[in-house]
């Protein structure tokens, strides 16, 4: 059971965040209150939250998710593959260590962003992406198994990360959308289908029972109410301009 989650207020830098979009930067003050909403849905799923002041030197540092993967073995803490990202790392350690007495680091020539990185059932699936390379998947397969975890890679095409285009929830269910819906990795899934302008919603979270989806994709939430799912949307339109969605926000254990 999930009960902790770490967050990382959104910095003025946040306005020079990387992107692949063209929506324009981030506004710093509805970025700082869609942050703070975000912080009180994980709350209402019971998280405790710990919350870590803004990094201004690295402007994408609220998209926590990418600079460790919390197992509930040990965790792994990543080597992000923007340049721009590589050192958020040094600032998350002290923090991963005070909850985990083991933990493992991705080394050079390895890069991955956990982004990159579906844990679907008991299975890790981690996606090879411009931000992630083999040695990194590799290096990360190895850690699982040594604590008796297993992992297996997923070549991407066109999206930043694995978890952009795709989501777990429970029961075998997978959310899939855009390349993922022929891959044959996922074929032993009941794969749950969102239209392709809906694709962004895929990146969702289900935390003790309810489904944390982004605020503005109304027919991926329909389909997910209608596997039985409650669901509650957040607005997050701000860190969408910087490719980020609703589980880049946080770490969870
Ligand atoms: C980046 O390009 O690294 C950020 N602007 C977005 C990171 C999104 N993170 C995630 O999907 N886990």
């Amino acid at each position: 059971m999930i009960t902790q989650a770490i967050v990382r207020k959104p910095c003025h830098a946040i306005i020079n965040a990387l992107t692949t979009s063209d929506m324009g930067p981030p506004d710093y003050q509805a970025a700082l209150s869609q942050h703070a909403a975000y912080t009180d849905a994980l709350r209402n799923c019971g998280l405790n939250v710990i919350e870590l002041p803004a990094d201004e030197n690295f402007p994408d540092s609220t998209f926590v998710e990418d600079v460790a993967l919390l197992t509930p073995q040990c965790a792994i803490l990543t080597r992000p593959g923007a340049p721009s990202r590589t050192a958020e790392v040094i600032a998350m350690t002290p923090v991963i260590q005070e909850y985990y007495e083991s933990v493992e680091i991705i080394d050079a020539p390895g890069m991955l962003d956990a982004g990159d990185i579906l844990l679907a059932g008991e299975h890790y699936y981690i996606g090879l992406s411009g931000r992630t390379n083999r040695a990194g998947a590799e290096q990360l397969i190895s850690i699982l198994s040594r604590y008796g975890m297993t992992g297996s890679v997923v070549r991407l095409n066109t999206v930043l990360h694995l978890k952009t285009g795709m989501g777990y929830l429970d029961n075998g269910d997978m959310l899939v959308s855009g390349e993922f819906t022929d891959k044959p990795e996922f074929t032993p899934f009941h794969q749950i289908h969102l239209p392709s302008e809906e694709a962004a919603a895929a990146n969702c979270l289900l935390i003790n029972g309810t489904v944390l989806m982004p605020e503005g994709y109304p027919c991926a939430r329909q389909i997910v109410e209608a596997q039985g799912y409650p669901v509650k949307t957040i607005d997050i339109s701000e860190f969408e301009k910087i490719d980020g969605g609703i589980s880049c926000l946080s770490l969870r254990f």
